[in-house]
């Protein structure tokens, strides 16, 4: 059977897949939709118990692994009295994926009854301060991509024409974020089209417009579940002084090391929002 295709039909293909996904896991409806990105796959391990493993591929709309590696799943998990869809990992405009392509997860986990999604990232930061390892809430974001998921003639079905981003990042899960961890820090994230590491010009002017940390993700997701109506919240790991600010030339082998290193703390942060939510 072939599956719509997302760039052209994102809202059918979203509902195929949202099938596919309780067929699958045979949960009829997820809560909370958690998308893992580099170095938070570990966090996934801490939310409870994994009711069911699907390949990521085989719920349709979801480009085969090329640079995903070994192939990336979906978990169904069950977490307290709450059924989390977390996505283990991501696709990324720079892979050459259509705008639709990066945000049919997170559609197809509005479309599975999600109204809640949770984006993690790995990030570099700007701000004055900053330390590899550390998590930071995402206040708001700037997107430089020159990108949209919302591009062409709205689909009522998914979303409004002109989605209000003025409570993008929720207040309230930014809120119950802080009960948790009170220290933590809130960001501006600069999502950039990639995959070079910005320029120490591109830093400064990143600086400039505002932002604290930058990355390659997340806008495009955030952009699709405001428009679905769903609640975001978001976090990056600091995984390198931005280009520029640090002494050392970016590696990506690096950035995998330290966020291993703090994935922990960030499963038990996951887990303790997504109880209280
Ligand atoms: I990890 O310094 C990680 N991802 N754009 N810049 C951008 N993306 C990143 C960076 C960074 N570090």
């Amino acid at each position: 059977m072939t599956s719509p295709d997302p760039v052209d039909h994102p809202f059918e293909a979203a509902e195929a897949s949202a099938a596919a996904v309780a067929a699958a896991t045979g949960v009829d409806r997820h809560d909370v939709a958690l998308v893992l990105g580099s170095g938070w796959k570990p966090a996934a391990d801490r939310l409870g118990e994994v009711v069911a493993e699907v390949p990521m591929v085989d719920l349709g709309g979801f480009p085969a692994a090329a640079v995903q590696g070994h192939g990336s799943t979906v978990r169904s998990i069950r977490s307290g009295d709450r059924h989390v869809l977390a996505f283990m990992g991501r696709v990324h405009l720079y892979e050459g994926h259509h705008p639709n392509v990066v945000a049919h997860a997170v559609r197809t986990a509005v479309r599975a009854g999600c109204s809640v999604v949770v984006l993690t990232n790995a990030a570099g930061g700007l701000r004055p301060g900053m330390a590899p390892g550390q998590p930071v809430l995402i206040a708001d974001h700037v997107n430089l991509t020159g990108r949209t998921p919302l591009l062409g003639p709205n689909d009522d079905r998914l979303g409004p024409r002109f989605p209000d981003m003025t409570d993008a990042y929720s207040a309230r899960l930014r809120a119950l974020a802080h009960e948790v961890e009170p220290d933590l820090e809130e960001a501006v994230y600069a999502g950039f089209l990639g995959p070079t590491y910005e320029t120490p010009a591109e830093v400064r002017m990143a600086a400039t417009l505002g932002a604290h940390l930058v990355g390659m993700s997340t806008v495009q997701e955030t952009i699709a579940a405001v428009h679905a109506g769903a609640e975001v919240l978001a976090m990056s790991l600091v995984t390198n002084l931005a280009a520029g600010l640090g002494h050392e030339h970016l590696d990506h082998h690096d950035v995998l090391e330290v966020a291993a290193r703090s994935a922990d703390r960030m499963g038990a942060l996951i887990a303790h929002i997504v109880g209280r939510i």
